[in-house]
Parts: structure tokens; C-alpha cells; sequence
């Protein structure tokens, strides 16, 4: 059976707010960061439980590099704090485990990690937890052009011909299928920027904002979000677009 018009399959969501949740109680930013672990894995129960096939997260720090060695140490051990805790949660709730990214640059300890995590749940049927990991929009896209140029170069594409679903087909997000494009974005914190994240995949997405700060967003705000959007999705459902 089709999806619904009104299904939200494919939601992305920018976690900001770590480190001044953790200002605000006069702690340091590990504290935040370590508090919104915690909601990752709150809020991937929630949204597994709500039907949604793929939950793609973004924290932008990953991208900064220029913070303090301390902190990319511990944001670059995040994930293997984050297996330890949670893989038999995400086992026992079907979860799927992607990451995109350049993992090639990043230490040796977190590659072995994610690619164990995302080989142990390869069979996993339920919802897709795909982390935005050492990612950029833009590196993204320049991979994907590489990719098209180096069809071109070997003759099995001509110029000319390369189409919309050619591009995406060369972009990280392929391998989601129909549900390669987010349709709802959601940023908390009260920031309204993209920051570099899935430029291409977001052309026909919703766009949503929190005020709250990512370790206080909850199921309860999560589930306001995926009304809302259902809701105002109702109307449009007959316009179409791009499957690129
Ligand atoms: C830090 C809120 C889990 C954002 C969530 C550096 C601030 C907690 C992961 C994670 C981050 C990433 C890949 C993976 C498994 C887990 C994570 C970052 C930040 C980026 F395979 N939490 N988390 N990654 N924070």
C-alpha cells in the first residue's frame, strides 16, 4: 500500500542548545552534550513509535573543529559512549543505525564504532537512525559531483544528460530509497539557519522551530511537531515533487 499524502516519513532535526542548557545550570558543556545523548535516545523511541521510517540527526558542532581540543575529543567519543548505552535499547526496538559523513578523518576507536553499530542492526527492520556525523552539505555535494564527473570521464554519462536524479542519486541519503529527502526539518534552540545541512535534500521540506533547547525537547513537543505538520500537509499533498 502507498504511504499516506500526510505520512511523515523522513524527519531531520538540528540539535542546538546543548551547551547553554548546560550554562544555564552553571555546568560545563560536556554536561549539555552528555544530557543530549540522552534525548537522542528519547526521541528515537518516540519517533519510532510515531511511524517514521528515517530520523536523521545533526549536531553542527561536529563540523567545528575549531573548538577546544577537550571538546572535539569528547564530541568525537561521543558515539562510542552512545553504543555502550543504548545498542541493546536499539536492538530490541528494531532500530536501524546509519551514519553519513567523512569517517575516514575521524579517530580510529569511533570509526570502529560506528561501523560495527551500523553492521550489528544491517538487519534491523524498524526506524532508520541516520547521524549526521563529521558532515557537511556542501562536501556533500562536491562528492557527488565528483562521483558524476568521473561517470562522465569513463563515457558511461554524457554532460547533457545529467538529471536532478542523478545528483541525488550520488548523495549519501540514496541508499533511503523513497524516503531519501527529509519532509520535515525541525531546529531547536530558537536558531533558523541551516548551517550547512542537507542543502540539497531539504529543497521541499517543512521547516519547523523550537525554542527549547534539544535536551528539553520531549516526545510531548516532538508529537506537537509531527501534528502540526500532518495537519498543514493535509492541504498540500497533491503537489508533487522532485524525487531526486
Ligand atoms: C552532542 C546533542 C550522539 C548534540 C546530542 C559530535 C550535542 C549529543 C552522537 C552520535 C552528540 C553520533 C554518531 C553516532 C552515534 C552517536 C552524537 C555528536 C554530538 C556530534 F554513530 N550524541 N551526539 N554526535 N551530542
Amino acid at each position: 500500500m502507498a504511504a499516506k499524502e500526510n505520512q511523515l516519513n523522513h524527519l531531520a532535526i538540528i540539535m542546538d542548545g546543548n551547551g547553554r542548557w548546560a550554562k544555564a545550570r552553571k555546568q560545563p558543556r560536556f554536561f549539555g552534550h552528555q544530557a543530549g545523548m540522552e534525548n537522542v535516545e528519547r526521541i528515537t523511541l518516540a519517533a519510532n513509535h510515531l511511524g517514521i521510517k528515517v530520523l536523521t540527526l545533526y549536531a553542527f558542532s561536529t563540523e567545528n573543529w575549531a573548538r577546544p581540543k577537550a571538546e572535539v575529543a569528547y564530541l568525537m567519543n561521543l558515539p562510542v559512549r552512545f553504543f555502550d548505552k543504548f545498542m541493546p535499547t536499539l536492538m530490541a526496538n528494531q532500530v536501524k543505525v546509519n551514519v553519513m559523513g567523512d569517517l575516514t578523518q575521524l579517530p580510529a576507536k569511533t570509526r570502529q564504532v560506528v561501523e560495527r553499530a551500523m553492521a550489528d542492526t544491517a538487519a534491523n527492520t524498524g526506524l532508520v537512525l541516520n547521524f549526521a556525523f563529521n558532515y557537511g552539505a556542501r562536501k556533500e555535494i562536491v562528492g557527488a559531483v565528483q562521483t558524476l564527473a568521473r561517470a562522465v570521464q569513463a563515457g558511461r554519462l554524457a554532460p547533457e544528460d545529467i538529471a536532478e536524479q542523478d545528483v541525488g542519486q550520488a548523495l549519501m541519503t540514496a541508499k533511503f530509497g523513497p524516503y531519501r529527502n527529509p519532509d520535515l526539518l525541525i531546529r531547536t534552540s530558537g536558531e533558523q539557519r541551516l548551517s550547512n545541512f542537507l542543502l540539497w535534500q531539504l529543497a521541499y521540506a517543512e521547516l519547523a522551530f523550537s525554542d527549547k533547547l534539544w535536551p528539553d525537547f520531549d516526545e510531548q513537543d516532538l508529537m506537537e511537531f509531527v501534528t502540526n505538520y500532518q495537519g498543514r500537509h493535509r492541504r498540500f499533498g497533491k503537489i508533487d515533487e522532485s524525487d531526486s
